[in-house]
């Protein structure tokens, strides 16, 4: 590791994972190989028995995969990370890892849908049992743990109403439960928030949204604390085979170069913008970790260092209103996704979160009329322009015309 481990994270991001390239190349280069040659049948044994390191075939290890690893590994303080191909690939394994049929999970109300629909839908089948609870209340959690609960799963802030879960106490109330802590990492990065500073056990993310940042590459990590965790979440990986390829691994790497700057400039275009749409007369509401009107806002000054890029509102008009401003957006674009350079809004209740269903959401607040914006890095003054025409009043249908 070329960082020392006193470096900061604006020079962390720069230098992580660096790569001990033979010809010295100062990038690291993408090995676009499937497999590996061995020297001799012995060579080829002592790989595959694991006395001697080496690559072998890239669903194992790969140069280039080793490299991001190495470096969302450092940025977070972990031990070791191992890249997935999507971020839903990494929640997958690390709970298939931690959890067996008879075990107990709790989750976070507020997370991704299809994050919802593993624990509540998919994981049920497997004989995993979960329950859901609003992790921004540690007595919740209590009132919800029981003898087989083995792992506490919590994103925060929470995938669309940015609701902070405390990760210290939330912490002490798992491992006093004899569970683990799985934090999902992916709106803060760890440049804002690193989770195992509070406690965390194992970190996830999706590379897709700030950590890559650019909006060209899916992909997760896991980030663990020890060996042993780091070779029981390899052996599954390995073998449920839903892993990062060198070359999207080298986009991601790439990214993370300029994370410092780019979260910089997301937390103070999206200040800007949250402050803008609180003063806004057609706004409603507005929910943003950065806001003294957070109900969590103490709790987000305490473990991140910034407010991150993401925000949700409702409009006075509620759906209807909702729905008239995002089909008016010039500059953002109306797509799912978040974290890119660009900005983007979403309607969560019949986007990201309509796999979840109706009781779901209503259980996780996340109300018809929610409008979630990533706010990019463009000039925040082309961003707020472009709300503001887009919530002109007489775009709004009136509510007899409405779907
Ligand atoms: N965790 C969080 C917090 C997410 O927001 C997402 C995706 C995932 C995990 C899954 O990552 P993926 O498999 O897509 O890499 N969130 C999305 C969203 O809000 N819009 O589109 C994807």
């Amino acid at each position: 590791m070329k960082n020392p481990d006193d470096a900061s994270l604006e020079t962390k991001v720069v230098h992580g994972g660096a790569y001990r390239c033979p010809h010295m190349a100062v990038t690291p280069p993408i090995h676009q190989t499937s497999t590996f040659a061995f020297r001799d049948v012995d060579h080829g044994a002592a790989l595959f028995s694991g006395e001697e390191k080496g690559y072998i075939y890239s669903r194992m290890l790969n140069p280039t995969v080793e490299a991001l690893e190495e470096c969302v590994a450092e940025l977070e303080g972990g031990h070791a990370g191992l890249a997935c191909g999507s971020g839903m690939a990494a929640i997958n394994t690390t709970l298939t890892t931690l959890l067996c049929a008879g075990d107990h999970l709790v989750c976070s109300d507020a997370v991704y849908g299809p994050t919802c629909t593993l624990v509540e839908s998919i994981l049920p089948r497997c004989g995993i049992e979960c329950t859901v609870v609003d992790t921004s209340n540690a007595d919740a959690i209590q009132s919800v743990m029981r003898d087989n609960t083995k792992v506490v799963y919590v994103e925060t802030p929470g995938n669309p109403t940015l609701v902070i879960s405390d990760l210290e106490t939330v912490s002490q109330v798992a491992h006093r439960g004899g569970a683990l802590l799985v934090v999902d990492n992916t709106f803060m990065t760890p440049f804002l928030q690193q989770p195992f500073r509070w406690g965390a056990d194992i970190v996830v993310h999706s590379l897709t949204k700030f950590l890559n940042g650019h909006a060209d590459v899916v992909g997760g990590m896991i980030v663990v604390k020890d060996e042993d965790q780091y070779s029981r979440l390899r052996k599954q990986l390995n073998h449920l085979g839903g892993v990062l390829s060198p070359f999207d691994s080298f986009l991601v790497h790439r990214g993370i170069k300029t994370l410092a700057l780019r979260m910089e400039r997301h937390c103070a275009n999206a200040t800007r913008v949250a402050r803008f749409l609180e003063s806004h007369p057609e706004v409603e509401w507005v929910r943003f970790p950065g806001l003294k009107s957070h109900p969590q806002y103490e709790v987000a000054r305490k473990q991140t260092s910034g407010p991150g890029g993401m925000i949700s509102f409702g409009l006075k008009g509620g759906l209807a209103a909702g729905r008239a401003m995002m089909n008016s957006v010039k500059l953002c674009s109306l797509a799912v996704s978040l974290g890119g350079v660009e900005s983007l809004v979403q309607h969560p209740a019949s986007m990201t979160h309509a796999s979840m269903g109706a009781e779901a959401r209503r259980r996780a607040s996340i109300s018809d009329g929610l409008v979630r914006i990533s706010v990019g890095i463009e000039n925040v003054d082309d961003i707020i322009r472009d709300l503001d025409q887009a919530m002109q009043p007489n775009r709004i249908p009136a509510p007899s015309t409405c779907c």
